[in-house]
């Protein structure tokens, strides 16, 4: 039996789970090189909220960075996570998008798309999926798990069924919150790999503490692949540790064979860099602890930190519990959906809500009510009328597939935005985040006037006056 194989997230959900996707480029850079030789199945680079944060702080095109990475990885598959119809936004985008986004994205350099959708609805997951087969890429699909009364074994391997009928090449159980636990884990994937044929891959946080012993049931359960991150970025609310778990499997059937010394040589790489991040202040000593209020109200590391915001921002940290009481029953309302973007943002703003302003559903958010309508997919169970008269009063429900809603827009956009574009990709970067993406054009081109300009300097340094 060959051993279990590593997903390395140190350059995607690691650094999004720990130091709010703030990792530049230019610090990945020097060590790309010994991370193509550790002899990963594949490295987590891009997607998620990677995408938004090069555009919105780090005035980087994310465009550039994948193809960089794509250069300086020879050996590695570069994989990427996928919001479904969202995309890497919050929001269904057309087909067209969809399909012209998966295309470029493997075009410049992703070799794994992993595709979940919030609601687990696979209406949501099918456009990205079938695009990702048409450019030659492997589609993953994940599961994105979470623990409630109709949410069981049965409900998840009927899911990894669906998904292998759809095509998809693998399987992820994304486990966001880190709330499944190790003897769940176990019989889940025994269950999950009697129904289905294609390699299964685990993907949890360390928030809660209990990862590691998931993994290891997970593993011996039949799991093929497992995310992890290499220490300095590992645990907390980001992935278990990559050394602690290729030494735990060493002299076993599972041994993923990898280059240990290498290991604690990127290690001691990333550690300078988390330095940085602390000294920063960007990298909080919260997002470290082991959490376990994680097990009692699934709230995952990211919303976590969301809540705490908003509440500050409304001057009522003291009720941070209280919310945190709210959450489950705002889920339940809901209809149980998995925690996870854009849901997670959902249920927090309308717990805040609940709690601050004294009266439940007193302030609803557009994006609640369009949930509660329809627009962005299948509830997993369906939301009680009571609740659903409160939100959206006598509207009707839509139970389409929600992008069958939307027009294609690739063409007007294209116009909208002529005098910009640089590349086919700018076109994709503005469909998803527009003001973001046009600040980030005026900056790009404000940036090469700036360059012109030291260039000019130098001349004038070589011949002085
Ligand atoms: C994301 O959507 O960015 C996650 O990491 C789940």
């Amino acid at each position: 039996m060959s051993g279990v194989k590593i997903t390395e997230t140190i350059l995607r959900d690691a650094h999004q789970s720990l130091i709010a996707t703030r990792m530049k480029t230019e610090e990945m850079l020097p060590i790309l090189e010994k991370l193509d030789r550790v002899g990963y199945y594949s490295l987590e680079v891009w997607g998620g909220a990677t995408f938004d944060s090069c555009l919105r702080f780090l005035k980087e095109d994310p465009w550039e960075r994948l193809r960089v990475l794509r250069k300086n990885f020879k050996n590695t598959k570069l994989q990427m996570l996928l919001r479904g119809q969202n995309l890497l936004g919050y929001k269904h985008y057309p087909d067209d998008v969809v399909e012209e986004f998966v295309k470029k994205s493997i075009e410049n350099g992703i070799d794994i798309i992993r595709i979940f959708d919030a609601l687990n609805d696979t209406r949501n997951l099918r456009t990205a999926v079938e695009a990702t087969k048409k450019s030659g890429g492997h589609a993953q699909t994940a599961i994105s798990y979470t623990v409630s009364p109709v949410h069981n074994i049965d409900y998840y391997v009927n899911l990894a069924v669906e998904m292998e009928n759809m095509g998809a090449d693998s399987i992820c159980i994304k486990d966001m919150s880190g709330i499944l636990l190790p003897y769940v884990a176990e019989e889940l994937i025994k269950q999950i790999k009697k129904e289905i044929h294609i390699p299964v891959q685990i993907h949890s946080h360390f928030t809660s503490g209990i990862a590691n012993q998931t993994y290891m049931k997970s593993i011996e359960a039949g799991a093929d692949i497992i995310d992890t991150a290499i220490s300095p970025f590992g645990m907390g609310t980001s992935q278990p540790a990559t050394e602690p778990m290729v030494a735990s499997l060493k002299n076993s059937p599972y041994d993923p064979g990898l280059d240990m010394d290498l290991l604690l040589e990127i290690s001691e790489y990333f550690k300078d860099i988390k330095e940085k991040y602390i000294n920063d202040r960007v990298l909080d000593h919260k997002v470290l602890e082991v959490n376990a209020k994680t097990l009692k109200y699934q709230v995952p590391g990211g919303m976590l930190s969301n809540l705490v915001s908003q509440l500050k921002a409304q001057g009522a940290l003291d009720r941070f519990e209280d919310v945190l009481e709210e959450v489950p029953k705002v889920r339940e309302d809901l209809g149980y959906p998995p925690l996870v973007t854009p849901m997670s943002q959902m249920v927090g703003t309308q717990s805040v809500f609940n709690v601050v302003l004294g009266e439940r559903y007193k302030m609803i958010p557009k994006e609640v009510k369009n949930y509660v309508k329809g627009l962005y997919g299948k509830p997993t169970i369906p939301i009680k009328d009571d609740i659903k008269k409160i939100i959206i009063g006598n509207e009707k429900v839509f139970t389409g597939r929600p992008a069958d809603l939307l027009e294609p827009e690739l063409d007007t956009l294209k116009e909208n935005i002529k005098e910009y574009i640089e590349q086919d990709e700018d076109v994709l970067s503005y469909a998803l985040f527009p003001q973001v993406a046009l600040d980030y054009f005026k900056y790009r081109e404000a940036k090469k006037y700036k360059i012109d300009t030291n260039l000019l300097n130098e001349e004038f340094k070589t011949y002085p006056v």
